[in-house]
């Protein structure tokens, strides 16, 4: 687990654009490492669709951390936990940066909502915690962990809950200074141009990380933006959703009659549980 993290590391440092996948247990984070992608974002999004409930803290913590666990247990690139607001006050934050690191996952991911929080992509109910809440949470964060590579990072929300760029910018400065080894902005936009004034705006002054969702940018462009980390968060879970339907339907049609010629073979899921 040292050396993941010390990997993720050294590789923001080199500035490389380093690609990440979201993913929600062992056998997805596993195909996401073997399709050679840098890293796994254990999105809450992703773990909490594959309990079928909404993204907004329904699961507790345990549940986030289970699931985090396995993928790191099975992987050997870094693990990224997506951590939504940090499961409630700073003391909440502090119990789990020590959960996680001691889980192997290589960073965490925090965001400047409310707890409990919804999904960014849910119009309307964006609700921030102050600046000063959110720095002292991030501060709460990095003076517990134990491992010197373990790495925190502060995503703001400020586009998301349509507060402006000069609002995220003064909270990206304030959690940069707050100790975040990492700024990540995130929009909702379906062009990408508030992503891009922010990026030029803040000038490279940390690692920056982007989710392209509901925008593109093309990948050599992310990298003349200082976006050191880019998260594909939902989409390869969105592709199994598609397929498993494709499937029943087939199914319900015409049986199991010429479907194993569209689905993997048992070997290749043995080989996949190891
Ligand atoms: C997640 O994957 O859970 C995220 C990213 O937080 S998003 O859902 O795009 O907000
Ligand atoms: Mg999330």
């Amino acid at each position: 687990m040292r050396e993941k993290r010390k990997n993720l590391k050294q590789a923001l440092a080199k500035g490389k654009l380093i690609k990440i996948v979201g993913a929600h247990n062992g056998l997805t984070a596993k195909l996401v490492e073997e399709a050679g992608f840098d890293g796994v974002w254990a999105s809450g999004f992703e773990i909490s669709t594959s309990h079928a409930v909404p993204d907004a803290n329904i699961l507790t913590m345990s549940d986030f951390l289970n699931a985090s666990s396995e993928m790191a247990n099975v992987t050997s690139v870094p693990v990224i936990a997506d951590c939504d607001t940090g499961f409630g006050n700073a003391n909440n934050v502090m119990h789990m940066v020590k959960k996680y690191e001691a889980a192997g996952v290589a960073a965490v991911c925090i965001e400047d909502k409310k707890f409990p929080k919804v999904n960014s992509f849910i119009s309307g109910r964006q609700e921030l915690a102050s600046i000063l809440e959110f720095s002292g949470k991030v501060m709460a964060a990095k003076s517990v962990q134990t491992s010197e590579d373990f790495m925190v990072f502060a995503r703001v929300e400020a586009l998301i809950a349509g507060w402006g760029i000069d609002e995220a910018l003064k909270r990206a400065q304030a959690y940069f200074e707050a100790g975040a080894d990492g700024i990540f902005i995130h929009s909702k936009s379906k062009q990408p141009d508030e992503i891009i004034n922010f990026c030029k705006a803040w000038k490279k002054k940390s690692p920056l990380l982007i989710c392209p969702t509901t925008y593109h940018i093309a990948e050599a462009e992310m990298k003349e933006l200082g976006v050191n980390i880019v998260i594909y968060a939902n989409q390869a879970m969105r592709s199994a959703i598609k397929s498993i339907k494709e499937t029943l339907d087939y199914m319900k049609e015409k049986g199991t009659q010429g479907l194993n010629s569209q689905i993997v073979a048992m070997d290749e899921v043995f080989r996949l549980q190891g």
